[in-house]
């Protein structure tokens, strides 16, 4: 028996997928960060746009990195030839601090489907850390996708990324990652992150 005083391991739920997550690992805390504010002025290696799947720009947070990056930057897109929902592309950052830019596609929130939704979101999150690993990205910063114009609730949204990020990072390619920025810009998504990073990545 655990001795007095000594905290409990925490096993998580996966959201709606019922699978339970092994204890949470301290270890990985200070490899994860939350941060508020505007994406395009971080200059780390690599920033997650959410995008559309014609990668050719819009409104939110791809036109401010599109504005930020500059006209190469949709260039570039246009020699992608799209890309599917639930999945990302890498570019260059051209006028923005960051090395790279990687477009994932979130999902348009369906409510009558909240499974294949949060399936969807989940592999932009996994797809976009393993290009971030396969091109020696090893600080990436991702907004809140599909939150925004796609409607996905912020509180099933955060769960959902948190769970792709710690199991990315408690994987075979986790070590090629030094930090993951989650940057947050409405105060639904500050509360939802605020509340529930501590459950996936506890305090030591
Ligand atoms: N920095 C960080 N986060 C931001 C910024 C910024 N500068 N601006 C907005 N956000 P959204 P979606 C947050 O709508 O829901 C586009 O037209 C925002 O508060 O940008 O995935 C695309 O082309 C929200 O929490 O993306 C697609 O057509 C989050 O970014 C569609 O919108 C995502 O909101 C994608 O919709």
């Amino acid at each position: 028996a655990a001795a007095p005083g000594t905290p409990l391991p925490t096993t998580l739920l996966g959201p709606n997928t019922g699978a339970a997550l092994p204890p949470a690992s301290q270890s990985l805390n200070d490899r994860v960060a939350l941060l508020r504010g505007d994406i395009t002025t971080l200059a780390l290696d690599a920033i997650v746009n959410a995008a559309n799947r014609s990668l050719l720009g819009g409104g939110g947070v791809d036109g401010a990195i599109h504005r930020g990056a500059g006209p190469r930057l949709y260039h570039e897109c246009r020699e992608l030839g799209g890309c599917a929902t639930g999945s990302a592309k890498i570019t260059h950052g051209y006028m923005l601090p960051c090395q790279r830019v990687i477009h994932a596609v979130g999902p348009v929130y369906d409510p009558y489907d909240p499974g294949e939704s949060e399936r969807l979101l989940t592999g932009c999150y996994t797809r976009s850390l393993e290009l971030a690993a396969d091109h020696g990205c090893r600080s990436v910063a991702f907004s809140a996708i599909s939150t925004g114009i796609y409607g996905y609730p912020s509180w099933d949204a955060a769960p959902a990324a948190l769970s792709a990020i710690r199991r990315f990072l408690e994987g075979p390619q986790g070590s090629k990652i030094d930090k993951v920025v989650i940057v947050t810009f409405d105060m639904k998504d500050v509360d939802a992150y605020n509340e529930l990073i501590p459950l996936y990545f506890p305090p030591v």
